[in-house]
């Protein structure tokens, strides 16, 4: 196991880690969701070669894409190069990643009879191979890497529907048909969740996000009656490792509020609310991430830079904001607007000193 106070160390310096825990630096810093992917050259070249899988098992090419888009565009932290459905292969669901759609369910869970399918995680043992690029990584990086899981309700949507879905009918209907079943569900997919979180940090990794994408698809009242319980979970327990924890969703603006409750030091904030009416969403203590609409990056820089701007101001030049897209990079995005993007963030991103009440 490695020696994590010594990685600790080599980033005390980190501004994305002391954004995080809204300490002062003096750069806003930033990463992007989905910044390893078919964006890069250089990353569909190994594609052309290896499947999704074969990557993401291969502890020497998922940690070579990992690096990929810290070398091109000067990012503030590393995210771990695999996906929301690699711990459920893991254990045994024939998932399959289709290019160009997304993961792809053998056979859907839809009872309570299904649920048996979902053994426990053993992180050492089931994703030795996910963690052995953690490892990799940790030695070789010089900014934090950040490790990340699927969050419950995210996990069963794919799981339940078989795919992805725009309307996640069955999903709800297993939810408001039968509670029980649904509980038992999530909190066998909290625990594989968590388990592989514990690894990924045991192993070096120096923040987490749990990305709970779909769970905008819900009322408020029941993303805090179905979902809430499991995601608090996760993230309670990861409290006294010492990291910080991300939580993000798609189409959360009227969740932000709840997602922070959960027990997260920063949430992740879709294109669609404003930073600025975020922040009056989240409690104080906790940070924001985002927000730059990703298709903003198809269009020329002049635009990027317009909004980018944009975003920082709503900001507000607060420490604890780290700076990405509001979700992933689109794949027909020019790496060189990022790379710029990156450059704009860091040269006219300005970090004010925290409250004293922080
Ligand atoms: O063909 C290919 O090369 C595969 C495309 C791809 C990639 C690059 C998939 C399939 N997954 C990934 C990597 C990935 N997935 C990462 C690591 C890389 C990085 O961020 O730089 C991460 C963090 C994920 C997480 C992930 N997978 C999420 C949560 C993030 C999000 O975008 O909301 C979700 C929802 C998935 C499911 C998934 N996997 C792949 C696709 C195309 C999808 C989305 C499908 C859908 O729209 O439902």
């Amino acid at each position: 196991m490695p020696d994590l106070a010594a990685i600790a160390a080599r980033h005390t310096g980190s501004p994305f880690l002391a954004a995080c825990r809204g300490e002062p630096h003096d750069t806003v810093p930033v990463w992007f969701m989905r910044q390893a992917g078919r964006a890069l050259a250089e990353y569909r070249e190994i594609r052309a070669r290896h499947s999704f899988e074969e990557v993401v098992h291969t502890p020497e090419l998922a940690a070579e894409v990992t690096l990929q888009p810290v070398r091109r565009y000067g990012v503030d932290a590393a995210v771990l190069f695999s996906d929301i459905v690699t711990p459920v292969q893991a254990i045994g669901l024939e998932v399959t990643i289709e290019p160009g759609i997304g993961p792809v369910i053998d056979r859907p869970l839809r009872t309570s009879e299904d649920i048996g399918r979902l053994r426990r995680l053993d992180a050492e043992e089931d994703l030795r191979h996910v963690l052995d690029t953690v490892s990799l990584l940790v030695a070789e990086l010089d900014v934090p890497l950040i490790g990340f899981a699927g969050a419950p309700f995210t996990l069963a949507s794919y799981l339940i529907e078989g795919g992805p879905s725009r309307s996640y009918t069955r999903t709800k209907a297993l939810m408001f048909t039968d509670e029980l079943t649904w509980h038992r569900l999530l909190d066998r997919l909290a625990s594989i969740t968590l388990s592989s979180l514990q690894g990924q940090i045991a192993r070096g990794a120096s923040a987490v996000q749990l990305f709970d994408s779909w769970a905008g698809a819900l009322a408020p009242q029941d993303y805090e009656r179905f979902v809430l319980p499991h995601s608090r979970r996760v993230l309670e327990e990861l409290e006294g490792m010492g990291v910080p924890r991300i939580h993000f969703g798609v189409d959360t603006g009227e969740l932000l509020g709840a997602m922070a409750a959960a027990g997260a030091d920063v949430v992740g904030v879709d294109w669609r609310t404003p930073l600025d009416l975020a922040r009056q969403r989240v409690p104080e203590h906790v940070g924001l991430q985002g927000n730059l609409e990703p298709a903003v990056c198809l269009g020329p820089f002049h635009q990027v830079a317009e909004r980018a701007r944009d975003v920082l101001a709503r900001a507000g030049g607060r420490p604890d904001h780290v700076f990405n897209l509001g979700h992933g990079v689109l794949p027909d995005t020019d790496p060189g607007i990022l790379a710029e993007l990156v450059d704009l963030v860091h040269a006219e991103g300005v970090v004010q000193e925290p409250a004293d009440d922080r």
